[in-house]
């Protein structure tokens, strides 16, 4: 694919795109070193794939050093017979490939007016991967659900004071039943065809598509079979947002979403000369059929192609042809 490149002065060259040529080139934007948190960069973004070094991060608490050979996984609580994982079992089964995206609730956070508190999230606290590992629903059903199980409870191996002075608590998030039994929901331990990075959830992290990222909790130490709802400082105090009726609910799908990654914020374009626009739309519960364009301030709008139909739980790429014409 080539795009159109352009200096300030209006000169113009047509080259290859360099994220795609050179992927080195770019590197993640640091929000936060301790624990980590960054952010992908735009032209990052524009492929359909993003590699695993600009796949954005978002830590709670320092990254815990877990290895493989002493790692195990009991899924226990509400079934009738617990159930012990370890990696090397877990990686001797028949793995399921995917392709799913993960966005954080906090993406894009920056925009917000009035401002808020939290990670400054611009557009990239978003990105897609291609998953590998295996479905949690068998094992749930070797241990065998209590007919009173509501939910699954879901803990990473990391902890610490999530506010200044607090107590420590460790990341746990809960799913509803049906969720964790979703055959799609899955126990990762592969990221674009190659072993889970440390900041990814090395070894086995938990992939749940089409929700917000907070639910794909990182460094799987321990599941557990619930039978009320789970209360815990990532499920109750963060991740709710007031409804329209001013009750509390839990964050839980993607909302559907789309951006622009070509031209960037503040490209200066030649008049005359047609260019491809393009970005990426999604939703969190289907495939998304048609991207409307307005390049008027919302005044008319063009249909986009869409590029390639999005695979698996992965974000569209949608383009217009356009050319400026002041
Ligand atoms: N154990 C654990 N899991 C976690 C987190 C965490 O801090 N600890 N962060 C969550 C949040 S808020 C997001 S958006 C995703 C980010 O996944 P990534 O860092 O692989 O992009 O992981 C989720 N899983
Ligand atoms: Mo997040």
């Amino acid at each position: 694919m080539t795009l159109c490149t352009c200096s300030k002065a209006g000169s113009t060259t047509v080259a290859a795109d360099p994220i795609r040529t050179r992927p080195d080139n770019f590197e993640l934007r640091s929000i936060d070193l301790e624990p980590v948190v960054a952010e992908t960069p735009l032209p990052a973004l524009r492929p359909w794939l993003t590699p695993t070094p600009l796949f954005y991060i978002r830590n709670h608490f320092e990254v815990p050093e877990l290895e493989v050979d002493d790692w195990s996984l009991t899924i226990e609580g509400a079934v009738d017979t617990p159930v012990k994982l370890d990696y090397s079992s877990l990686v001797r089964l028949p793995k399921k490939t995917l392709p799913a995206m993960l966005e954080c609730a906090g993406n894009n956070r920056s925009d917000l007016s009035p401002k808020v508190p939290g990670n400054p999230f611009q557009d990239g606290a978003v990105s897609n991967a291609i998953w590998g590992g295996a479905p949690l629903k068998p094992f749930l059903q070797q241990a065998g659900l209590s007919p009173n199980a509501v939910e699954v409870l879901f803990e990473g191996g990391d902890e610490g004071a999530p506010v200044p002075g607090g107590k420590t608590v460790k990341y746990q998030r809960s799913l509803p039943l049906q969720v964790a039994l979703h055959p799609d929901t899955l126990l990762v331990y592969e990221m674009n065809g190659e072993t889970l990075t440390p900041d990814h959830g090395y070894p086995v992290r938990l992939i749940v598509p089409r929700w917000y990222g907070m639910a794909s909790v990182k460094w799987l130490t321990s599941i557990r079979v619930l039978e009320a709802p789970f209360v815990g400082f990532f499920q109750t105090d963060r991740y709710v947002i007031e409804d329209d009726a001013g009750i509390e609910q839990q964050l839980a799908q993607m909302q559907v979403k789309s951006f622009v990654s070509w031209p960037e914020h503040e490209t200066s374009l030649p008049v005359g000369q047609p260019i491809a626009a393009s970005g990426m739309a999604w939703s969190g519960t289907g495939p998304i059929r048609r991207v409307d364009v307005s390049i008027d301030g919302g005044e008319t709008w063009q249909d986009a192609h869409m590029d390639e139909s999005s695979l698996g739980y992965s974000w569209q790429e949608w383009h217009i042809d356009w050319t400026p014409e002041e």
